[in-house]
């Protein structure tokens, strides 16, 4: 077979190589590190990984791309598995407030917040969303993710503008080179109109938007903010058992600030993935991993919250919950598509070792998306997804905060990012 694509000499080439299926305890810290790795790509799946030269059978010609992997990393592409991408304007005018003590649940309860963004998401035309969104995405690509998930969620009542959202990440995932993934979360805050009457909102959620959603294959998973003052885990119970019978995935927004047993449900009704859990309750993080519902992490929200609270990552993959780990991008609790600065906050700030945040952004968020049979590691037959970055080793790109160290991202067999020299 010829190949498209050769990376050689690569000084440390982390395959994250395992069973294809959320990674659990220790398997988090086997990244399958090759040093002298070699890759073959053809079309847009990886054809060879190895140590040292290509074997008999993969050839190379004159339109062979070879590309020198020496005091270079490579790594699986990185993939941001819980997002709020698509969505108008923005929300610095919060952090005065959140300086002043204002906290997030406050500012959404008194018309801002969410309500703000729903505003601003209004009044932006497709082409006003389509442009603001494709800016995103080129910074994501940059720090080098290959998959996003995108949720909608800035319409509520107004469904017109959920639909607006979910079809301008359906555009950008033809249009891009970044794979986006598609959620509905209608149930993303309580309208206005709905103030005094949540339940006929819960109700106008299942009988009518889900349904519109599942036969108009807008998404792939439904999401529900769990929250004290948003929706109780009642009402997420309801609205994720009906986007279960409508074929949509369910996930969940769970003890992100109040501890009101949102890991518990998710374990509960099955939920792919349970997202933030700063808040979530030891039984909860025992029921999880029992069900094997992944925990996604978002450090970067915690620290933009100024709460001074983060999620126990320690203790949930000592008791075996498959942790991912997301940037969270949105413009009120967390305004940044550094996926490797999300990647620096969990192994300084929730202690996790550098192998584990590797696994948790590659497989487990891709596990995260259901996604795991196709990318989040580098392996034959796999997807060629990956990132080559200019650092002597992982540990150097968790380490060396805050910059971005991708050199080169190669998506579905294309280099699609290179860095200026
Ligand atoms: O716009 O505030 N937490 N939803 C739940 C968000 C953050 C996004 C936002
Ligand atoms: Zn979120």
């Amino acid at each position: 077979m010829r190949a498209d694509i050769v990376i050689k000499n690569i000084d440390n080439l982390y395959t994250v190589k395992g069973p294809n299926r959320p990674r659990v305890k220790e398997e988090m810290r086997q990244v399958g590190l090759i040093n002298n790795g070699v890759i073959a790509i053809k079309d847009d799946k990886i054809i060879y990984v190895g140590q040292g030269v290509l074997p008999e059978g993969i050839e190379t010609d004159e339109n062979t791309i070879f590309i020198d992997g020496r005091n270079k990393v490579v790594t699986p592409g990185l993939v941001d598995s819980h997002t709020h991408l698509v969505h108008g304007g923005s929300r610095e005018n919060e952090l005065a407030m959140k300086l002043k003590g204002a906290k997030y649940l406050e500012i959404l309860e008194a018309g801002g917040g969410i309500h703000s963004t729903v505003k601003a998401t209004q009044n932006a035309t497709f082409q006003e969303l389509y442009n603001k969104t494709r800016k995103s995405l080129d910074s994501m690509l940059s720090f080098g993710v290959t998959t996003v998930e995108a949720k909608s969620g800035y319409g509520l009542d107004d469904f017109d503008t959920e639909i607006k959202q979910m079809e301008v990440a359906r555009k950008l995932n033809e249009d891009h080179p970044v794979d986006i993934v598609s959620t509905f979360m209608g149930a993303h805050a309580i309208p206005a109109s709905y103030k005094d009457n949540p339940e006929a909102f819960v109700l106008r959620i299942k009988n009518d938007m889900i349904p519109q959603v599942a036969e108009r294959g807008l998404a792939k998973f439904c999401d529900v903010f769990c929250e004290k003052g948003v929706f109780s885990v009642d009402q997420t119970r309801d609205i994720l058992e009906t986007a279960k019978r409508w074929g949509l995935l369910p996930k969940v927004h769970a003890d992100e600030i109040e501890s009101l047993g949102g890991a518990e449900l998710a374990a509960e009704i099955g939920c792919v993935s349970a997202d933030h859990l700063v808040a979530a309750s030891d039984r909860g993080i025992k029921m999880m991993a029992e069900k094997g519902v992944i925990g996604n992490l978002l450090p970067g929200t915690s620290f933009n919250l100024q709460s001074g609270k983060f999620a126990d990552a320690r203790k949930m993959i000592e008791e075996g919950v498959p942790v991912a780990l997301s940037t969270d991008y949105n413009p009120g609790s967390c305004p940044t598509e550094n996926m490797q600065l999300i990647m620096s906050f969990a192994s300084i700030i929730l202690k996790m070792t550098p192998e584990e945040v590797l696994t948790a952004a590659t497989i487990n968020g891709a596990a995260s998306l259901k996604l795991e049979e196709k990318i989040g590691s580098i392996e034959e037959g796999k997807k060629a997804d990956l990132v080559i970055f200019d650092a002597p080793n992982f540990e150097y790109i968790i380490y060396h905060f805050g910059i971005n160290h991708t050199d080169k991202v190669i998506k579905n067999g294309k280099i699609v990012f290179e860095k200026l020299v």
